[in-house]
């Protein structure tokens, strides 16, 4: 009978798990110790989920067991060794048996239960569960451990069940074995599944036939005992080791890297790839940037490549077997055990689907639209339905009779994975919207576990009885989830990641790839944050604090924690000159941004004296637009070049020339010089359009941050002075008042790079208080804001200046003129300079130079007017 919880009719149990393998298997043991009652169903005969149904020849774990194991027990982990350091199958699952008897779970399971529909009643808050018995039973809590690889997906090839021969499914395999000496078999499928089964079943049939649509990237598993090296960290410290791996972005301890794999030589790089190839691990260090730069990944690509191209001797099996048209990792890798040499014995051959398409399976074989083939077995290893599959095949209805898989129509929509709006009370294990796949699926598990147990006592304990998170906190993970995956080369692949494997089912990036750690620390604040997004009920009413846990950019946040680690002092405790050189120093480390056709550096007439410039002239043909930028630095830090990566990348994709001035800095040349200064550039530039290479006729300006206020101010000059004409400005995050009582201040003035007190250092060391309301200063308080040139102006959302930037977008429109306010979400006001680095900025930049186009649309070019006349 259940304890502690609930109203006065009491339900059944406490809780209600549904799936007995590992999730199931903790999450009761779990929940025992804390006093609730938990029933577990599970549709199996026997514990270990996926484990117990995968039998197919070969079936290992690809993440090392002893990582691949509980940790909640130290005495578990002495009494239980594993014999390889891949664990078998078999293996596998007499560990779970093991864990079961070991902690007397059975009695608790009811096996060969399946759960057919799950509601929730309101009235008495319970849900009721129902089984394929036609059995009912009530529960405070509804758990879902039912594993991410558990619902094949269904065999999707026309005259499958026609096949006379025997047939096989690698996510069913009978229990006893199959025995293929002597028969011709045919093996449809080449993901994991298949890598590890091909090599195997090669060794006992006369004949061997796969059937191969997408090529796999594969390195040598390498099994063998487990390294001594892990066994002795293991050993000398097991919490550290098993911290180390809670706190890692994959659920494995591995060293992280900063290095790009573009920074670094060729034979340099190939060492770290022979190096991960040697290594027999699924994770190895290799670079920064495989994960989000195509380039990058794509050396690696052609490493793997190469090591086909190596191994399998014929040359047109191997590049077959080569995979193109996605990067690494974007597709499930796999690591194998002699899989590409299996191509090369005389009784093997691959058929390739994307060359020769399977038309249909007939009763004696398979017919592709180049051949027959006869078979005496057909083995499908065509993978799941990943993620969701499992969860939305029971029929879960939440509030108001809500069914989730309706809900989940568009793809899934949970809170931190854990939990989904209209469905109280009902926890999702490793559930869409957490690390799961991306994640060593044991750390993840007793992450969730720890996290939903705790959850449940700590409503105990406070007399909550329901829990549901607001639609607030849901939309924002959602957001941050997809924001994640934006920034990496995953949503361009056609994979089970992406539901792209089931015909019909919604595109979305299943996983969270922020990491183990991050992920880890958002629940953790979730909770700290007096549950944070979430309503909970109870006898003394609703408590809810509601609210958004992640709204940063996820590069941005990683550029934040880089930089809080380096421990700087604050820029505003600096005399100018020390903060010059942090600044420089800083500039040293950025990536370079892209090439450009040419860099040019030169002098212009200043105001008062000579002015530098840097001129980026485009690899196409010109004659070139041109663009006046002014660089960023609060009047006080910064030059012509320091922009340079910003620069560049406008230059690329705006096709046109930038030229990045210099002005007078403060505080050694206070307010107006570089006012003064940044107006003689602008007529300079004018002036000499054609002769720096560019074309006549008006040219636009750019700027960031004071550079921006500077670019407005010149505008306003040059409207004032008949002159220069200017086609545009580009204003990114600008300065354009002195006024710091904005929201965006308040809310923004502390944590975000800039601060208030270093914009008040600056506006110190640049103007005099009184002249602060002067419009070159505080371009908004102009008295006359008509009649300037069209504006593009960016803000972020995480920015001081946030406020008067969209003050000055909406001042502008109000007098008349054409404007652009691009807003940016979830980024700082320095992160839309970081070219390479934050790469959630790029699609903002992109907007920014298809404004310059606007602004300056390409002239003909002469050879070409020539042809026309
Ligand atoms: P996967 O990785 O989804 O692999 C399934 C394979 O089957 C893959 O090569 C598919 O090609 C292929 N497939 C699927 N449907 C078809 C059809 N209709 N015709 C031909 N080929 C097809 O599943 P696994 O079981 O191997 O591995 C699942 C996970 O378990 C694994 O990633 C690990 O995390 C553990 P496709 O790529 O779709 O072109």
């Amino acid at each position: 009978m259940a304890t502690g919880i609930g109203p006065a009719v009491r339900p059944d149990v406490d809780v209600v798990v549904v799936g007995a393998g590992f999730a199931g298997l903790y999450m009761l043991h779990r929940l025992r110790g804390l006093g609730f009652s938990t029933v577990v169903l599970e549709g199996a005969d026997g514990v270990g989920g996926t484990w117990y149904w995968n039998r197919y020849p070969g079936a290992r774990c690809d993440i090392m067991s002893i990582d691949y194991s509980y940790s909640f027990d130290p005495e578990l982990e002495r009494e239980w060794q594993w014999s390889e350091k891949y664990a078998t199958q078999p293996e596998i699952l007499a560990y779970a048996n093991y864990v079961a008897d070991k902690y007397d779970l059975r009695k608790d399971i009811r096996f060969g239960t399946r759960v057919q529909q799950a509601s929730w009643d309101a009235a008495a808050r319970r849900w009721r569960v129902s089984t394929a018995a036609g059995d009912e039973i009530t529960c405070r809590f509804y758990v879902m451990a039912t594993g991410c690889l558990s619902l094949p997906k269904s065999i999707d090839i026309e005259g499958a069940d026609r096949f006379g021969g025997e047939t096989y499914y690698t996510h069913h395999w009978p229990h006893e074995g199959v025995d293929f000496t002597g028969k011709r078999v045919a093996v449809i499928g080449s993901g994991s599944s298949g890598i590890q089964a091909i090599p195997i079943i090669a060794a006992q049939a006369a004949q061997l036939t796969v059937f191969q649509r997408t090529p796999n990237f594969s390195r040598p598993a390498r099994n063998g005992p487990t390294p001594q090296q892990k066994l002795d960290a293991f050993k000398a410290d097991r919490d550290a080791y098993r911290q180390a791996a809670r706190l890692s972005q994959a659920g494995v301890a591995v060293p992280i890297t900063q290095v790009s794999a573009l920074q670094v030589p060729e034979p340099a790089r190939r060492a770290v790839y022979e190096a991960a190839w040697d290594s027999g691990e699924l994770l190895p260090t290799t670079f920064a940037d495989l994960v989000t730069s195509a380039e990058a990944n794509e050396t690696f690509c052609e490493f793997l490549r190469g090591k086909i191209r190596s191994i399998v001797k014929d040359p047109v099996t191997a590049e077959a077997l080569c995979p193109q048209g996605y990067y690494y990792g974007t597709k499930r890798p796999c690591i194998d055990s002699g899989y590409f040499e299996t191509f090369n014995l005389p009784h093997v051959r691959l058929v390739d689907l994307r060359k020769t398409p399977i038309s249909t399976i007939t009763e004696t074989g398979i017919r592709t639209n180049a051949e027959s083939m006869e078979f005496d077995a057909i083995v499908f290893a065509t993978g799941f339905d990943a993620m969701t599959g499992a969860i939305v095949a029971v029929d879960i209805r939440g509030r108001d009779g809500l069914s989730l898989k309706q809900k989940w129509a568009d793809g899934p929509k949970t809170y931190l994975g854990l939990t989904t709006v209209g469905f109280p009370n009902c926890f999702l294990v490793t559930g869409p919207g957490s690390p799961s796949v991306l994640s060593n699926m044991m750390v993840s598990i007793e992450q969730h576990v720890d996290w939903v147990s705790s959850t449940i006592d700590h409503m105990r304990r406070t007399g909550l009885e329901t829990i549901e998170p607001t639609s607030t906190a849901e939309a924002g993970w959602v957001q941050h989830v997809n924001d994640c995956a934006d920034v990496t080369l995953f949503p361009r692949a056609d994979s089970w990641y992406m539901g792209a494997n089931v015909p019909g089912k919604p595109r979305v990036f299943l996983p969270y790839i922020g990491g183990v750690d991050r992920y880890r620390k958002a629940c953790d604040e979730v909770a700290q944050q007096g549950y944070l997004g979430f309503r909970f009920e109870g006898a003394a009413g609703a408590v809810c604090n509601d609210g958004v846990i992640r709204r940063l950019q996820p590069d941005v946040t990683i550029v934040l924690e880089v930089i809080e680690s380096l421990g700087l002092p604050p820029v505003e405790s600096m005399p100018p000159q020390a903060a010059r050189a942090l600044f420089d120093a800083l500039a040293t480390q950025r990536p370079p941004g892209p090439a450009v056709g040419e860099i040019v550096d030169g002098t212009l007439p200043g105001a008062a004296a000579e002015l530098k410039y840097r001129l980026y002239r485009p690899a196409t043909a010109g004659p070139h637009p041109v663009v006046v930028y002014y660089h960023g630095g609060g009047w006080v830090l910064g030059s012509h070049d320091s922009d340079d990566p910003l620069c560049r990348d406008l230059c690329v994709r705006s096709d046109s020339i930038i030229v990045s001035v210099d002005y007078r800095h403060a505080p050694e040349d206070r307010f107006p010089a570089a006012v003064d200064d940044a107006f003689a550039a602008l007529r300079w530039v004018s002036s000499h359009a054609e002769a720096l290479g560019g074309q006549p006729g008006p040219v636009a300006v750019a700027g960031w941050s004071a550079g921006a206020n500077l670019a407005t101010v010149v505008c306003q000059l040059g409207r004032d002075a008949g002159g220069p004409a200017i086609a545009g400005q580009l204003l990114i995050t600008p300065v354009t008042d002195a006024d710091m009582t904005r929201p965006s201040y308040q809310q923004n003035g502390e944590r975000y790079l800039l601060t208030s007190a270093m914009m008040r250092w600056f506006f110190d060391h640049y103007v005099d208080v009184a002249n602060r309301s002067d419009p070159r200063v505080a371009p908004l308080r102009a008295g006359n804001l008509s009649n300037l040139p069209p504006a593009t102006i960016v803000t972020c959302e995480f920015d001081p200046l946030r406020d008067e930037g969209a003050a000055y977008a909406a001042a502008l429109a109000d007098a008349g003129v054409d404007v652009q306010h691009i807003f940016a979400r979830g980024h700082i006001h320095s992160s839309l300079t970081m070219v390479d680095l934050v790469i959630s900025g790029a699609p903002y930049r992109e907007k920014m130079a298809e404004a310059l186009r606007r602004y300056l649309p390409r002239q003909q070019q002469p050879l070409l007017r020539h042809k026309l006349a």
